[in-house]
C-alpha cells in the first residue's frame, strides 16, 4: 500500500518559530515518526511539501494510480482552495485531511475548511499524532476499499 503525505505552505518553518501553537518538531522529525509507523504499517509513504498551491494540485493528480490513499495537510490553503478542493474531488483517490493544531479552537476564519466535504474525514489537533492517526486511517480506509 502506498500513501501520499502532503504539506502545505509555510509547514517547511515547523519547528523554527511559534513552538507554543506547532510544537518543536521540525517537518523532518515528524517525516522520520511517520515513517517508523509506517514501516510496522508495511506501508509506503511519499512526503513532500510545497509552498505553491499550483505544484501540490499536480501532485494530487498525478497521484491517480500511483498512490492508494493521500494524507494532505493543507496548511493555510485548506481555508481558500477552491482548487485543492477541485483537484481532490476530480482525481478520486480517497483523501485524508490533517491538521497539527485544532482549527475550530483557533480563529474564525480557521473553522471553515474548504477540502473537508471531499475528504474522507478530518483530524486535527494532536501534533505529531494527527500525522500518525492520518497513517493509521490511511491504512483503514484502504483495507475498507478492498
Ligand atoms: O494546524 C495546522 O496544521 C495548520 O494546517 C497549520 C497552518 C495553518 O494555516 C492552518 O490553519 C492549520 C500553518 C502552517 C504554518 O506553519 C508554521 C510553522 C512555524 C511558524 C509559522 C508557521
Amino acid at each position: 500500500m502506498k500513501v501520499l503525505f502532503l504539506n502545505g505552505p509555510n509547514l517547511n518553518l515547523l519547528g523554527t518559530r511559534e513552538p507554543e501553537v506547532y510544537g518543536r518538531l521540525t517537518l523532518a522529525d515528524i517525516e522520520a515518526k511517520v515513517r517508523k509507523r509506517a514501516a510496522q504499517l508495511k506501508t509506503v509513504i511519499d512526503f513532500r511539501q510545497s509552498n505553491q498551491e499550483g505544484e501540490l494540485v499536480g501532485w494530487i493528480q498525478q497521484a491517480k494510480g500511483k498512490f492508494d490513499v493521500i494524507v494532505i495537510n493543507a496548511a493555510a490553503y485548506t481555508h481558500t482552495s477552491v482548487a485543492l478542493r477541485d483537484a481532490i474531488s476530480a482525481v478520486g483517490v480517497p483523501t485524508i485531511e490533517i491538521h497539527l493544531s485544532n482549527i475550530h479552537a483557533r480563529e474564525e476564519f480557521r473553522h471553515k475548511s474548504l477540502i473537508a466535504p471531499v475528504c474522507r474525514g478530518q483530524i486535527c489537533g494532536f501534533g505529531l499524532k494527527s500525522y500518525i492517526l492520518g497513517l493509521e486511517a490511511a491504512v483503514d480506509v484502504n483495507g475498507k476499499e478492498k
